[in-house]
């Protein structure tokens, strides 16, 4: 911090009350925050506690990402005892027992014959190493004219530069240059003159992954490597596939050789149960899965690709000594990450957790459609333990609805998501019916006293 400007943010900087200025925040209205700020200090369970005594109750898993909830013991165990044993080992050439344990634990609760698994620190990461591994992957097999990546309309994939270049959000994309060359994007999926207050997957819509055979046809489908879609879009608000659009999208990626990549980073890990994956919820087999987020509960940063054996198999050619693929992290597989994955998903496991969403999704999807009928809700939407409410925004202010429904929710001690004027919800699997019951009480509230 320059001279004059820290005298006058703090003479005396006081560590319980640090200076919210040097902070730029992600994703995040920074002015609006600092004025009036919103700090968690801990959290357990379902609820995190705030800077002034408050209980909130988590009603989006931290970013879609802790399913199991806060602080769970095992995994704390798990971070604390790996710290002390081995806090880090080189990631390249070099090995460690948890995270060839943990790659082998997540090839099991993969579909199919996605066998193999490379670890990143993140979602972004995780997508723009399966965008690499698919383009990587024609060119050993020397097909290497197949270049081209094909996303979705309103697609949220990442903010990496692959991500962003596949992703179909205008404003993570527009302030960025000329992104990856090569790019094609499907429409979206979402109609609400067709399937608004669906519950579950939609009757209409299949026919739009038919938009492939038209990107086929003007590039040629000896020049597409991929197409990488979420099989539930998340962050755009929550557009469930319709019924058939997977498998449609699947077929036609076979028809033509194309990789079919799912992003199931906030899928992924019993969002949709009783399976591990969306994949596997909907019967469709994709050639390689994104993952991140839930794999270690949030706690610890770690992303995972797990790649088809056919992929895998492509690369481990060539002399025995040579480096197969020229990617990674120094952090790819770290071992304080590794260790709270395995936590995790021995958690998972043995409070059947995954199972638990598929007990509770019916009563989930009752109360999210209860919601019918309050001002402002023009549909909702619901699968597995995912909510939407899209609102109609204020003419001339999208957005500031949403907004002022999550900052009143916020002072009643609920915490929600929103995504231009549509609020998600994504709760720990570890959710009783009382606390959905609570979400969905004080969301009525709100949304009765809204503008
Ligand atoms: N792919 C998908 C499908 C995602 O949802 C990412 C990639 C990127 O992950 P990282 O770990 O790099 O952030 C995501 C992330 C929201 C929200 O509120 C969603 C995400 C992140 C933050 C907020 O919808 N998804």
């Amino acid at each position: 911090m320059s001279g004059a400007h820290a005298e006058a943010v703090s003479e005396q900087p006081n560590p319980s009350q640090p200076s919210l200025e040097e902070f730029w925040m992600p994703f995040s209205a920074n002015r609006q925050f600092k004025s009036s700020p919103r700090m968690f200090v801990s959290a357990k369970d379902m609820h995190y506690t705030t800077d002034d005594g408050r209980q909130v109750l988590d009603a989006t898993a931290g970013l879609w990402c802790c399913n199991i909830g806060h602080a769970h013991p095992r995994i704390v165990e798990a971070v604390r005892e790996q710290i002390e044993v081995l806090d880090y080992a080189p990631a390249f050439q070099m090995g460690h027992p948890k995270v060839f344990e943990l790659g082998a634990r997540l090839a099991d609760m993969m579909p199919g014959s996605l066998d193999h698994v490379f670890f990143t620190n993140s979602g972004s990461e995780s997508v723009d190493t399966a965008l690499k591994i698919a383009l990587a992957y024609h060119k050993v097999r020397g097909d290497a004219a197949r270049t081209r990546l094909v996303g979705r309309e309103r697609g949220y994939h990442g903010v990496g530069f692959g991500g962003i270049s596949v992703g179909g959000i205008g404003n993570n994309r527009r302030f960025f240059g000329s992104l990856l060359t090569g790019v094609d994007h499907l429409p979206h999926t979402h109609n609400l003159d067709e399937n608004a207050y669906t519950k579950g997957q939609p009757e209409w819509g299949a026919h739009l992954a038919d938009e492939l055979e038209s990107i086929v046809a003007l590039h040629g489908p000896e020049t597409i490597a991929a197409v990488i879609v979420e099989p539930i879009a998340g962050s755009t608000g929550v557009l469930i596939p319709p019924k058939g659009y997977l498998e449609r999208l699947r077929e036609l990626c076979t028809k033509h050789g194309i990789l079919l990549i799912f992003d199931e980073v906030i899928t992924a890990f019993g969002r949709v149960g009783p399976t591990s994956t969306a994949a596997e919820y909907f019967d469709v087999q994709p050639d390689i899965i994104t993952m991140a987020k839930g794999l270690t509960s949030g706690t610890i940063p770690m992303g995972a690709v797990a790649v088809d054996k056919k992929i895998y198999d492509a690369f481990m050619t060539g002399p025995e000594h040579m480096i197969e693929l020229f990617h990674g992290y120094t952090y790819s597989g770290h071992p304080v990450a590794a260790a709270a994955g395995l936590a995790t998903l021995d958690a998972y496991r043995e409070e059947g957790l995954f199972e638990r969403t598929a007990e509770l999704a019916p009563y989930w999807e009752e109360r999210v459609h209860g919601l019918k009928g309050l001002p402002h809700i023009i549909d909702l939407r619901n699968i597995g333990l995912i909510g939407a409410i899209e609102m109609e925004g204020i003419e001339g202010r999208p957005t500031a609805r949403a907004f002022d429904a999550f900052l009143k929710c916020y002072e009643k001690g609920l915490l929600i998501r929103t995504t231009g004027d549509t609020i998600a919800l994504s709760p720990p699997l570890v959710i009783s019916k009382e606390q959905i019951d609570e979400i969905f009480d004080t969301l009525s509230d709100v949304i009765k006293g809204l503008a």
